[in-house]
């Protein structure tokens, strides 16, 4: 007050100062206040001003056992936004193995919560119906359904909500992972309009290769509807030419988002092979391709980000984290 009164101009200047230091300091557009509702445009990802964009982030593991309070907690996921640079968080909800079927209300209020979390901090929300045994996703129609219109009436005002209604069929032939995607788009779509669809492709998201089949199968016969896109999956240790060149081959024709990759073997374990996926980031920068990393938990295996017991210790420092985390954090961070 004294101060105030005496010197109002000096208080004046520093005040000015400050605003100007807040301005240059405050926080750049978040990844959705920069890009907005995306939607698909040819074969790829564009933002609301019709641009592509090729998003990059994380993948959490299951949310049964790495979720909300653990793993995901307000200052790992204020790290993995703000210090990582993550555009997008993939949501990853199993269907079995102790997830949804469990407890459908309360893990579809876990979902919505952590849809709430990436969307306080700018971050697009992917939201991943984790699939897996049975590798049928028409074994799971029923809660399918169920849990996606729960998620679309709860967030379909939100502009950055992706779904991904399959995560990766297995022993299952592409026509009918076509017949489920075609039955599910319309349960999400009567509800949220606008929204980007996801959709497992056959061999655990393989696109084929891994049931020696091919993106063919899907370019002959794609999913019957707009605004969707096709997932792949990489895991660089165990993955290599065949699956590069498919990929490479296949996004010339079709829209695809890689919501899985790792640089171990594809039991998100094992010694890392960095420059096998570096070949997959060259080529997925070079074509704008989408993509989650598996995954950020302190999960023992080579593949989690967080050395174990990190969670329990919520100490979010790059001293707690396995080579792949050191990895991944550098190709969010400069890119
Ligand atoms: C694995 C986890 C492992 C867990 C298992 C359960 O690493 O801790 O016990 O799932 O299903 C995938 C799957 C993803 C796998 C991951 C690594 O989508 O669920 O996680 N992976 O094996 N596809 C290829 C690799």
């Amino acid at each position: 007050m004294y101060k105030n009164v005496i010197v109002p101009g000096i208080n004046q200047a520093i005040l000015c100062l400050s605003l100007a230091f807040l301005a240059t300091t405050s926080h750049a557009e978040t990844p959705v206040e920069q890009h907005g509702q995306l939607h698909v445009c040819g074969t790829q990802l564009c933002d609301q001003n019709n641009q592509p964009v090729q998003l990059r982030g994380m993948s959490t593991h299951g949310i049964q056992w790495y979720g909300w309070g653990h793993c995901l907690t307000e200052k790992s996921l204020d790290v993995l936004a703000d210090e990582w640079k993550a555009d997008i968080l993939r949501i990853s909800l199993y269907v079995q193995e102790g997830g949804y079927e469990t407890d459908p209300e309360g893990y579809t209020n876990q979902v919505s919560q952590l849809i709430n979390e990436a969307s306080e901090r700018g971050m697009y929300a992917l939201v991943d119906w984790h699939q897996l045994d049975p590798g049928d996703p028409n074994a799971n129609l029923h809660y399918a359904r169920q849990f996606f219109t729960d998620i679309a009436n709860r967030h379909k005002d939100q502009v950055n909500i992706i779904y991904d209604v399959a995560n990766e069929p297995n022993d299952v032939s592409w026509s009918a992972i076509k017949n489920y995607a075609e039955q599910m788009i319309p349960v999400i779509r009567n509800i949220d309009h606008d929204a980007s669809i996801f959709i497992g492709t056959h061999g655990w998201s393989s696109l084929g290769v891994s049931d020696g089949r091919s993106s063919w199968d899907i370019i002959n016969n794609p999913v019957q509807h707009s605004n969707i896109m096709y997932t792949f999956h990489f895991y660089a240790a165990s993955h290599q030419d065949a699956y590069l060149n498919e990929l490479d081959q296949a996004s010339d024709r079709l829209p695809i988002f890689v919501t899985e990759w790792g640089s171990q073997t594809y039991t998100g374990d094992g010694d890392n092979d960095f420059v096998m996926a570096q070949r997959f980031h060259d080529l997925m920068n070079t074509k704008k391709i989408g993509w989650t990393n598996w995954n950020f938990s302190d999960d023992f295996r080579s593949g989690a980000v967080w050395n174990s017991g990190t969670c329990a210790s919520g100490q979010w420092t790059t001293e707690n984290m396995k080579e792949s985390g050191v990895w991944v954090r550098d190709k969010l961070r400069y890119r």
